[in-house]
């Protein structure tokens, strides 16, 4: 039988306790949500446990260019640790403008002094674009360009981690027609690098990369774009909970309408679920509860972590289906919105299937809720467009 969280001795917990100042029911919550994010097998959270309480705090230098400091930010909202105790206790955070106190030549130094000291053996986190038109002039740090930073702080680093959707792909600041060039890490660097993409992206999948590598010495397994498989390995249409609405053909078709009153699938509202990869609704947002993600609170995904989606695509157009359709027998989805399938169409597709009579009932049904939607559609077309 595996090891197990409760195995531990009382000497782990105490110095867990005292290490990170945590109550032992916290410690055991964290250890436990940071192995579940992780998707590692029961009885990894007492390995996860026993890396945090005795592992050396890895020294990270944090690296800001072209963004919000959205990334940051939604790091200080994390509960389970905060960042403080995250900081001064799991990681030492030597380089990082917004939180350090340090500001100006004491700044850079402390920068270089943790490098050298570290040498090969930091972690470098870059969050932000890097714009490389001009020879990099849009983005300078104590009269250095984002560029050569990044290149002079990646030369030693043990590993590099791309934080958002502007260091992992280029992000917001890329946006047509990208002005300055803005880049991702991995293209200024020429060489892959973990990506933890997301506008901001989930502070746990960041904290779980990071515990990884305490845990394992080794960051996680990655695809082929450097996003860790335990956070982006499935398409947020997979683990929606609006997913039962999309494949019975109930679609919200206007914000405020029933449908979206009712908390049916946004698909036809733009929601790109279907083609972005994160793990939003199986984990949420802001510690805040069940359903705290985008779509749960009634927002379309519009794909703020997906490259060529979020920032791309037109937040009404629909989304691409990558792999993952309702069964031939509802309504297409393909439709305009508001318009729904027509009888023949959806009938014609039933009899593709060869629908059997359980289908063919549930088809009929949808066909109603499909001629309800295009006469709620009417109305609502018939209406200002400042009602919509
Ligand atoms: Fe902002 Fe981070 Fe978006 Fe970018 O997050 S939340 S613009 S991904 O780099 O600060
Ligand atoms: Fe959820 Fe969007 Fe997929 Fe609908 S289209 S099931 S709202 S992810
Ligand atoms: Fe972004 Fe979509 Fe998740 S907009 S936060 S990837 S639900």
């Amino acid at each position: 039988m595996s090891a197990s969280i409760f195995d531990l001795d009382r000497d782990s917990f105490t110095v867990a306790e005292n290490r990170l100042h945590m109550p032992r029911r916290e410690f055991l919550q964290f250890c436990t949500t940071v192995a579940a994010t992780l998707g590692l097998p029961a009885g990894a959270e007492a390995a996860v446990a026993k890396a945090v309480e005795s592992a050396k705090r890895p020294p990270v230098i944090w690296l800001h260019f072209q963004e919000c400091t959205g990334c940051s930010e939604s790091l200080l909202r994390a509960e389970h640790p905060t960042l403080e105790k995250l900081i001064l206790d799991v990681i030492s955070l030597d380089y990082h403008e917004t939180l350090m106190a340090a500001a100006g030549h004491q700044a850079e130094a402390a920068r270089k002094a943790s490098m050298a000291a570290n040498k090969g053996k930091y972690i470098l986190v870059i969050e932000g674009a890097i714009p490389t038109k001009q020879n990099g002039i849009y983005c300078k740090v104590g009269g250095h360009t984002a560029v050569d930073i990044t290149k002079e702080c990646a030369a030693d680093a043990a590993a590099v981690i791309a934080i958002g959707s502007c260091a992992s792909w280029g992000g917001m600041p890329s946006a047509d027609p990208n002005p300055t060039g803005a880049s991702s890490v991995a293209e200024v660097l020429g060489k892959p690098v973990v990506t933890i993409p997301g506008c901001p992206p989930n502070p746990y999948n960041f904290l779980a990369t990071a515990v990884h590598f305490l845990t394992f010495g080794s960051l996680p397994a990655v695809d082929k774009l450097g996003r860790p498989l335990f956070a982006y390995g499935r398409l947020i249409h997979e683990n929606c909970e609006r997913r039962a609405h999309f494949d019975a053909g109930r679609f919200a078709m206007a914000f405020g309408d029933e449908g979206h009153r009712k908390g049916y699938c946004l698909y036809k509202l733009g929601c790109k679920g279907p083609e972005t990869y994160a793990n939003c609704p199986t984990l949420g947002f802001g510690d805040a509860g069940e359903s705290n993600w985008p779509v749960g609170c009634g927002a379309p995904c519009f794909g703020c972590s997906e490259k060529g989606v979020g920032f791309t695509k037109p937040i009404h157009s629909v989304a691409k289906m990558i792999n993952v359709a309702p069964p031939l027998q509802y309504p297409r989805i393909e439709e305009p919105i508001g318009k729904g399938s027509n009888f023949a169409s959806a009938a014609a597709l039933a009899a593709i299937a060869g629908a059997a009579a359980g289908g063919a009932a549930m088809l009929a049904k949808n066909l109603g809720l499909s001629q309800q939607a295009a006469e709620q559609d009417k109305k609502t077309s018939q209406k200002p467009k400042a009602e919509v």
